[in-house]
């Protein structure tokens, strides 16, 4: 066949494609096709009903492991709870299951899915459930509209295999996807997934409060913020730490992965990328057919990926939002920890987490909430600012004037034995809140540089740092506070900057 007749072949191809009704225009012509729910309907449902088994995130139920489309019984119940959504903050979420996001489900192709809404009787609201693997107007919502205490149930035939995602769509919706009102449903290809070593759970979402990152206590949603699409945190599975230190998805070099990304908007989308890791496969949006070698995938609002990846070198992989503020100053982070032995061929080795993630690879911030707690009841002492300061000092400071105070020669100054601190202690808390720039000098060396301002901190924590670096390393002592710092914050920074 000559260059021009096989052109022609595929054009006619594809145009035979287009004529029978063929799949999208993006898969290639002779790719086989699922059909779609035309050809989802096996039959009725055979065998005794089965009890889905539901599980917490991360966790996934295992897999199906039929041959036959069953009559699959869900039993989810609605809880409004109070819990941690950073240290020291709390929030009241709406869940399905008692979690963010929602219980996971898993049922096969062909399935007849009995669905019991149970709202608690505790709950203030009224809720109910779309499903996107729904065929049918609302995707079960109209059907599931349930008062605090009551119960509902309709049944519906999973048609679609894939992803997907569930919401509460009672008014105000936004507000209730806003307050942790999604999860994820797995519809199985009839012949199942292939099998891996892990699979996972994780679900991004954006959370709107009327306090500031990481301001303590309990807070409440933001209707404004969220409007304006200004989330204050942005988080996998509902918790700043949901799935960092002790709480790191585990993993070993040799196995492979594979993660149920979910995203529950209400408003963000999601660019989700593994650090130091190449998604070998990937269904985009939840889809059927796979997308091979990718860095970064994206996950609409109300959308899933199934995400699959091998593990070569042992470490800490850092899951992301690569929007990326949203990943380091809004909580979008996540860890895999792989352990394993080395492999030097593939990679030399030499962690980095430290310098990239600060304290938020790991973060303990048990002091800083101490802190905030004493504060609030007046009791806060000298000690417990010193050891809130640390905590913060290393996860905002310590990048640049480095751990141990010493900075970086002719780059960062030191802040230990500093005579800049010396000669006016109490200028450090403008320094925190209004950076510095310009020629300074610092135990006899010149610095011309800036360091940029750390406004984002609360006045509470711009004291603590403070009063920690004052009484750190032969520094002159003395204790700032959160007046001090609210003072310097309402001064015109500019005005201060003219001052050095
Ligand atoms: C991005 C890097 C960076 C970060 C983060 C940073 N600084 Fe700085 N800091 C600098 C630079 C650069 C200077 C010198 C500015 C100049 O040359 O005018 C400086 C100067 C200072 C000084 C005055 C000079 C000295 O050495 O005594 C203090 C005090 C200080 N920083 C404290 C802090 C504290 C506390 C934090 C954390 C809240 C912090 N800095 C975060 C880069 C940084
Ligand atoms: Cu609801």
């Amino acid at each position: 066949m000559n260059r021009l007749s096989l052109a022609l072949a595929v054009v006619v191809a594809a145009g035979l494609a287009g004529c029978t009704g063929g799949a999208s225009d993006t898969v290639a012509a002779d790719a086989p096709t699922t059909g779609g729910s035309a050809r989802g309907d096996f039959g009725p449902p055979q065998g005794e009903p089965i009890h889905a088994v539901l599980t917490s995130p991360p966790h996934v139920p295992p897999p199906v492991g039929r041959d036959h489309p069953a009559k699959v019984v869900v039993e989810l119940e609605v809880v409004e709870k109070e819990m941690p959504i950073s240290e020291g903050v709390t929030y009241t979420f709406w869940t399905f299951g008692g979690t963010v996001p929602g219980s996971f489900i898993r049922v096969r192709q062909g399935d007849t899915v009995e669905f019991h809404l149970k709202n608690a009787p505790d709950s203030k609201m009224p809720h109910n459930i779309d499903l996107h693997g729904v065929t049918g107007p609302g995707g079960g919502a109209a059907s599931s509209f349930t008062a605090p205490g009551h119960e509902s149930q309709f049944t519906f035939k999973a048609l679609n295999q894939g992803i997907y995602v569930y919401h509460c769509a009672t008014a105000p919706v936004g507000m209730h996807v806003a307050n942790g009102m999604y999860g994820l449903i797995l519809v199985e290809p009839p012949e199942g997934l292939p099998k891996v070593d892990h699979e996972y759970y994780v679900m991004q979402g954006d959370f709107y409060t009327t306090g500031k990152y990481r301001e303590k206590g309990l807070q409440p949603f933001d209707m404004e913020k969220a409007i304006d699409e200004n989330p204050t945190y942005v988080l996998f599975n509902g918790a700043e730490g949901a799935l960092t230190g002790d709480r790191s998805l585990p993993a070993k070099t040799g196995e492979t992965v594979r993660l149920f990304v979910g995203n529950g908007g209400p408003n963000l989308v999601s660019s989700f990328h593994v650090i130091g890791e190449i998604f070998d496969r990937v269904q985009p949006e939840g889809g059927t057919h796979p997308q091979e070698n990718v860095q970064t995938t994206l996950i609409p609002a109300g959308g899933a990926a199934i995400v699959e990846f091998h593990l070569e070198v042992p470490g800490s992989y850092v899951m992301v939002d690569h929007s990326i503020f949203r990943a380091f100053n809004k909580g979008a982070l996540a860890i895999l920890k792989v352990d394993g032995a080395e492999n030097k061929a593939i990679y030399s080795g030499k962690e980095v987490d430290s310098v990239y993630l600060g304290d938020r690879a790991e973060p303990n911030l048990k002091a800083v909430s101490t802190a905030a707690k004493a504060h609030a009841a007046g009791t806060l002492t000298r000690d417990e600012q010193i050891a809130a300061g640390k905590q913060l000092f290393t996860g905002t400071c310590s990048v640049c004037h480095q751990a141990n105070g010493e900075g970086l020669k002719g780059v960062f100054p030191p802040l230990a034995g500093s005579d800049y601190i010396a000669q006016d202690p109490r200028r450090i808390v403008k320094t925190i809140l209004h950076g510095l720039s310009g020629k300074v000098t610092v135990n006899g060396t010149d610095y011309n540089s800036v360091m940029p301002p750390m406004n984002q901190l609360t006045d509470d924590e711009v004291a603590n740092i403070a009063t920690f670096v004052l009484n750190s390393w032969g520094n002159p002592g003395g204790l700032a506070t959160k007046d001090e710092a609210a003072a310097a914050r309402a001064e015109n920074p500019n005005a201060k900057q003219a001052e050095h």
